[in-house]
């Protein structure tokens, strides 16, 4: 599955002070991420007990990150499941193309941000979770013959 927690650089002594200054966490296109950031959008205020996902994309990479709070995934594909909790504003997990995800647990005050590949296209969605497994099989073993 083409998944990867990715962790970025946390900085935390900002120009020698003695003093706690807080974190800064720095994010560059084609450095910290396989890809040119076309797209940011971000998901807050997300109801308790609120799924969100339930979709695949085609082709679309993205970088998912909780800037406060935490909020788990589940990630899938017809032959394999993660589960991953991010809880980290430094912890960013990119998700590949052909990945079934669902997004719930959103903490109080949650800020689940995104870096995206491309520009919102619905026609990149697989939202159909019969059809995404169908996709899919063929989408693995056409990679598989590589
Ligand atoms: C994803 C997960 C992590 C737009 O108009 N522009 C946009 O850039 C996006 C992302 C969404 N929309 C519209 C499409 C729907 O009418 O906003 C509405 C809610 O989108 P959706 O139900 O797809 O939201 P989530 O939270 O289930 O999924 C989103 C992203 O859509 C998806 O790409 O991977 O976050």
């Amino acid at each position: 599955m083409d998944i990867k927690v990715i962790e970025f650089n946390d900085i935390v002594d900002a120009k020698n002070v003695k003093r706690p200054m807080g974190h800064l966490t720095p994010i560059e296109e084609l450095k910290d991420v396989p890809f040119e950031i076309k797209r940011i959008y971000y998901l807050t205020r997300v109801p308790e007990n609120t799924i969100r996902g339930f979709h695949s994309h085609k082709e679309l990479q993205q970088v998912l990150l909780c800037l406060n709070g935490s909020v788990q995934i589940s990630v899938s594909t017809p032959y394999e499941k993660e589960f991953i909790t991010l809880d980290d504003p430094a912890k960013g997990l990119y998700i590949g193309p052909m990945v079934w995800r669902e997004m719930y647990n959103f903490s109080p005050g949650s800020v689940l941000m995104v870096l995206a590949s491309e520009f919102y296209d619905e026609e990149d969605y697989i939202r159909d979770y019969r059809k995404y497994c169908e996709l899919a099989q063929d989408y693995y073993k056409s990679l598989s013959k590589i």
